[in-house]
């Protein structure tokens, strides 16, 4: 049998993006924007892949680096933040970026009045690293809002507070969307509206291609993933429903499996090929649960919607939400259209 791969046919990450600007204008700026996210995340995965080798585990500075949000940074989130940043400013077409691992958002000075805004989380689920357990980077888009055009003679002071206002935007308004998986492989799954698909880095090529075209999200699943040590602090409408389905007593009658990575990208990522619910409820200690609205709940929820499924944060869907702070915390429920709209209906 011929063995060969004929990876000269296959759909690259680079071809697919340039056969969608050719059907559809709107996309050509998205271009450049996606080849320097898949350059970053190329970066990151090799980072992360040799993290061991190289002494890029543990803390920031030997330990007491914390980002804003009094979070311990892992030399890698900062390291990943870096080339993140780098690699989007020289674009052209970027004006402001908010990050997890930046307190403010920052502004970026080359292209001061660019199209786009982008949201990321450099490195989630970074607390995995030193296992060497998946991790990812999770990415949002957003047109910049009119008032941050500047004019030559605007009074720049003002004129940059209205520029970082840019990054808070509902998720409705999100124009792209994605994440990159470190895992035993390397994937990009993103969304530009109009779908979602995924790519697979092919490491003999160094190039994504397409392995999950139009990737759609199971109607109904069997798997839940919560974080279930925080059970006792749930309202009874959750505690009830995880209750149900592990029991076979939910609607579907099936007994449901556990699965919890503790890395949101890989928990998403199995719950959009699998099917399920996952979420990071509210709970009495923390009534807004630990996901970031702005660049982890909103970004991955329109990922779902564009697959077929649901997010919401159990009251709300979670793409109408104006932000009102940049690392705004919000609880997340997303996953299958069916599972969604049961766990609804109990935490009524
Ligand atoms: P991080 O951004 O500091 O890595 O935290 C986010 C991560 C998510 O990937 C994951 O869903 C969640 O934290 C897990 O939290 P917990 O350990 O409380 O279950
Ligand atoms: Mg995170």
């Amino acid at each position: 049998a011929d063995t060969t791969v004929h990876s000269a046919s296959a759909m690259t990450l680079s071809r697919f993006m340039l056969e969608q600007s050719m059907k559809n204008q709107e996309y050509q700026e998205l271009e450049a924007l996606m080849s320097s996210i898949q350059v970053a995340c190329k970066m990151i995965a090799n980072l992360v892949s040799r993290a061991g080798i190289t002494d890029l585990t543990g803390m920031q500075g030997g330990g007491g680096s914390v980002n804003i949000q009094g979070e311990e940074q892992k030399k890698l989130d900062v390291i990943s933040n870096d080339i993140l940043k780098e690699c989007l400013r020289y674009t052209g077409k970027l004006g402001v970026i908010a990050s997890e691992e930046e307190d403010h958002p920052v502004l970026v000075e080359e292209a001061f009045s660019a199209k786009y805004v982008a949201v990321f989380d450099p490195l989630d689920g970074s607390s995995n690293i030193d296992a060497a357990i998946s991790t990812g980077t999770i990415f949002g888009i957003f047109e910049e809002k009119e008032e941050c055009l500047v004019e030559d003679d605007a009074d720049l002071d003002e004129a940059r507070l209205k520029c970082l206002l840019n990054t808070l935007q509902p998720g409705d308004n999100l124009v792209a969307a994605g994440y990159c998986m470190y895992s035993s492989s390397t994937i990009l799954v993103f969304t530009m509206g109009n779908g979602v698909n995924g790519f697979t880095l092919d490491p003999t090529i160094g190039e994504f291609v397409l392995t999950h075209p139009n990737i759609q999200v199971p109607k109904r699943g069997k798997i839940y993933s919560f974080n279930e040590a925080n059970s006792p602090d749930w309202d009874t409408g959750l505690q009830n429903y995880v209750e149900a389905i592990k029991s076979g007593k939910g609607e579907s009658g099936a007994r449901y499996s556990s699965r919890y990575i503790g890395s949101m990208v890989g928990d998403v990522h199995r719950t959009l090929l699998y099917g399920g619910i996952f979420g990071y409820p509210g709970d009495k200690k923390n009534p807004n649960g630990k996901l970031r609205l702005l660049y982890e709940a909103a970004p991955m929820s329109f990922i779902v919607e564009q697959a077929g499924g649901k997010s919401t944060t159990g009251k709300e869907r979670i793409m109408n939400i104006h932000p009102e702070q940049v690392h705004q915390r919000v609880p997340t429920f997303l996953g299958s259209a069916d599972d969604v709209t049961e766990l609804e209906k109990s935490l009524k």
